[in-house]
């Protein structure tokens, strides 16, 4: 069965940055497997309106784990009254492993978003920051962007389908996009996580498909 992909759709690709490529500094299980895929996705030209996030940090970001002396990497701690976990330091601002992954043709993409660029707070979700000391406030401007565009129903893919992918996922559903989440081209952090991921997109409403399932060029 093959869906014809709406005018009115936004395609959005989140974090596909080398660090999140095994071997990269905070690697997801199987992250390469995805970028081929994403690739001939992009270069089919399918979606009308094309957004990339990309993971910027400082490097002293809040979020890594060395600048919790005597923490490990993956350890929860409180942070301005929420829970966050210590990643290995990742996606440092103007390192390679930051870059939009060199094995794909950006140019269908029309903007790309930089989060987490803030040093005392994380940005998981393509739409906003993590809470802050200030609580949590929408910041990117995505929605804005795609509500320029007459834009009301988001795909979902790239790294990683646990965090970012998930975090971008629920505000765009809060925001009232039909939303879906490609899973074939998405890729965990811990691939233990994927039955409650799977249970979490499904208590969302997010619709999950594989990219097959979408139509060819109209
Ligand atoms: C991500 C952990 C930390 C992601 C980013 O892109 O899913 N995960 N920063
Ligand atoms: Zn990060």
């Amino acid at each position: 069965m093959s869906l014809p992909i709406s005018h009115r759709a936004a395609l959005i690709v989140v974090d596909v940055q080398p660090d999140f490529m095994p071997g990269g500094a905070l690697a997801c299980h199987e992250g390469d497997a995805i970028v081929p895929g994403i690739d001939r996705l992009l270069r089919s030209h399918q979606f009308r309106h094309v957004v990339a996030t990309q993971d910027w940090h400082p490097a002293n970001h809040v979020s890594f784990v060395d600048a919790h002396p005597g923490r490990q990497p993956f350890e929860r701690i409180p942070l301005h009254g929420h829970a966050q976990t210590l990643w290995p330091a990742h996606c440092v601002q103007g390192t390679t492993g930051a870059a939009l992954h060199p094995a794909i043709d950006w140019s269908m993409v029309d903007k790309v978003i930089r989060k987490g660029d803030d040093p005392q707070v994380d940005s998981y979700s393509g739409f906003r920051e993590n809470h802050g000391p200030a609580g949590r406030r929408p910041t990117t401007g995505l929605a804005e962007w795609l509500r320029e565009r007459g834009v009301d129903e988001v795909y979902l893919c790239g790294l990683a389908r646990e965090v970012c992918v998930l975090w971008t996922a629920q505000d765009s559903v809060d925001l009232g996009y039909r939303t879906h989440v490609l899973w074939d081209l998405t890729r965990p952090v811990s691939p233990d996580s994927d039955i409650p991921t799977r249970i979490r997109y499904d208590q969302l409403g997010v619709d999950i498909l594989d990219s097959s399932e979408l139509g060819g060029p109209a």
